[in-house]
């Protein structure tokens, strides 16, 4: 069982392992339009910010409740503001910070924030001081009030990625959808949810705390607190799921837009993360009560124990902890109080949420670990590697995955089948579900499907995400963000599409706008999910309501989270 579904992490961990530390670039060639009397008006810095001519250390300052604000502007039309939102001990929660500062001790407001501590990246990039956020703030929050907020999770599987990766400069968004745009860090791995105490889900803490945050200064900024919008991909898009199901933060936003949500993965059951806690707490040389020598440990110590802890973790206990997002937030009872999966009716649900995959979720992983094709007679040996004996059988009889038949065998490969099936079950089906049960428990659905991508970097380690029509995971960052490097027409037009449908579900909830396709909303069985990149609705394929989730159970439900 675990040979296979091995090769389901490595979609989610190495393309987000491509750490890059800043990624921005002085912009030189921009020219800002002549202004009367530049020379005293510069010298207003709320003024500075939309009229006078910008170079690397342009900055800008805006008062807040917890002292001045200092920012840069990096391009002309949104200002960069790195802060330290956040303070917390190591595996205590975390609180909001009572003064404006930026991170990490800097004082140079053109920094950015370091890290937070993961293997497979520089030790100078990260630090355990790391709850960061990054703000853009269009020049437009200066003469329009209340202007939307949209906060960005990123992923890497809870233990990799940061608010400096690629692509995720928010200037162009912010600027585009005229909102506010934060990039938040939280704690990643052991450090955020395996404290030896046995406490859990700091990191979800940490976000609850960035959005307090957020609470408190927006208004500042010329943005609405009561217009906050949750949205993340992949891992960070599963946080996301995890506060939808946090009673205590729903006042803390009104929306959510939730990208490539590996959903068949339910959230830890308790009794899983104890064991999980327990062999953590084995891996390392001190007791778990001993304060003293818990703060002593260095960063390498516990993230070699980190890494021993997800090597193992798939076989600890029943095995649900899995091998591609072990540590991940815990259903507690306390905080995060319903599954909010198929195993039980939703809570009843308000907010109006935007979920949506992309074309070949599953292709890095499949494509990455198979170099040459897959022979037809191989198809049910990895189906059964990967999946228990009910689930392999259920798909197999199915037949829904079945190489089509007729197919000379010297030609099959049985990668395309795989792909699919991967896509579907991690990815797009289980989020169908999920927006099924959103919109039968009373909340309002949009579901999408990316036809176009632009290759994140690390994905083009794989040729096939590099073929013309792919669309791997991770590859709708860069067309939210408008951060792709040489945009085809057809990306510049997707760019610009779905830039217009986020400025209007970030403020009405809605991402229909005049000018294109209408956007149906979800229904309790047809989800209505719309092309992005192409016309027309999704094509349903298996993820048919009869299919996954019932003829054939998610992990989820086989584990019983
Ligand atoms: C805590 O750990 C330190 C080693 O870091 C040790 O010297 C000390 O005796 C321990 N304290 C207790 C109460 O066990
Ligand atoms: C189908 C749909 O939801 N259409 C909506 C698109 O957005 C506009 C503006 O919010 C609404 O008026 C439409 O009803």
């Amino acid at each position: 069982m675990v040979a296979f579904i091995k090769l389901f992490v490595s979609s989610l961990l190495l393309a987000s392992s491509a750490y890059a530390g800043p990624v921005r670039s002085v912009e030189s060639a921009l020219v800002f339009p002549p202004v009367i009397n530049k020379g005293l008006l510069c010298k207003i810095p709320i003024l500075r910010a939309i009229l006078c001519p910008r170079d690397s250390t342009q900055t800008v300052s805006v008062s807040t409740p917890l002292g001045s604000a200092t920012g840069v502007m990096d391009t002309t039309t949104a200002a960069r503001y790195s802060v330290k939102y956040g303070s917390a001990s190591r595996w205590k929660s975390s609180s909001v910070v009572t003064t404006w500062a930026l991170p990490n001790g800097n004082t140079d407001p053109s920094s950015t924030p370091l890290g937070c501590p993961q293997s497979d990246a520089d030790a100078s990039s990260y630090s355990e001081d790391c709850l960061s956020m990054i703000l853009y703030v269009p020049t437009s929050a200066l003469t329009t009030k209340n202007l939307p907020v949209m906060m960005w999770i990123h992923g890497g599987s809870f233990v990799a990625g940061s608010a400096t990766n690629q692509g995720l400069d928010g200037s162009q968004l912010a600027a585009a959808t005229n909102s506010i745009v934060a990039v938040v860090q939280y704690r990643l791995g052991a450090l955020g949810f395996m404290a030896p105490s046995g406490a859990t889900n700091l990191a979800v803490g940490d976000v609850i705390t960035s959005l307090k945050f957020l609470q408190k200064i927006v208004p500042s900024f010329g943005g609405s607190a009561s217009k906050i919008t949750l949205a993340g991909q992949s891992s960070g898009a599963n946080m996301i799921r995890a506060l939808l199901a946090v009673p205590s933060a729903s006042s803390l936003f009104t929306q959510a837009i939730i990208q490539s949500d590996p959903m068949d993965y339910g959230f830890l059951s308790t009794t899983t993360q104890s064991e999980m806690q327990s062999y953590f707490n084995g891996l390392l040389p001190c007791a778990a009560s001993n304060t003293t020598c818990l703060n002593a440990l260095s960063l390498d110590t516990i993230l070699d124990a980190q890494g021993n802890l997800m090597d193992d973790a798939s076989s600890i206990g029943d095995g649900s902890a899995g091998i591609a997002e072990p540590i991940r937030p815990v259903r507690d009872g306390s905080l995060i109080t319903s599954p909010l999966d198929s195993t039980a009716a939703f809570p009843s649900q308000s907010k109006n949420i935007l979920i949506s995959t992309v074309l070949n979720e599953a292709a890095f992983t499949i494509y990455g670990n198979f170099q040459d094709p897959v022979p037809e007679d191989e198809f049910d040996l990895v189906l059964s590697g990967t999946f228990d004996e009910t689930q392999t059988n259920d798909i197999i009889d199915s037949q829904k995955y079945a190489v089509p038949a007729g197919v000379a065998q010297s030609t099959v490969d049985a990668r395309t089948q795989l792909e699919t099936l991967g896509t579907d079950y991690i990815w797009k089906c289980s989020s169908w579900t999920f927006a099924r049960n959103w919109v039968s428990a009373g909340g309002k659905a949009f579901v999408g499907l990316y036809n176009v991508g632009a290759s994140y970097p690390g994905n083009s380690d794989v040729s096939f995400c590099t073929e013309p029509g792919v669309v791997c995971h991770q590859d709708d960052i860069e067309i939210v963000f408008g951060t792709v490097p040489s945009p085809t027409s057809a990306q510049s037009a997707l760019i610009k599409e779905m830039q217009a449908r986020y400025k209007a579900f970030l403020n009405n909830g809605n991402p229909n706008v005049s000018g294109y396709e209408t956007w149906t909303a979800a229904g309790t069985s047809d989800v209505h999910a719309k092309n992005l990149g192409a016309t027309g609705e999704a094509e349903v394929g298996n993820c048919d309501p009869s299919y996954w989730g019932e003829a054939v159970q998610y992990d989820y439900q086989v584990f019983g989270i």
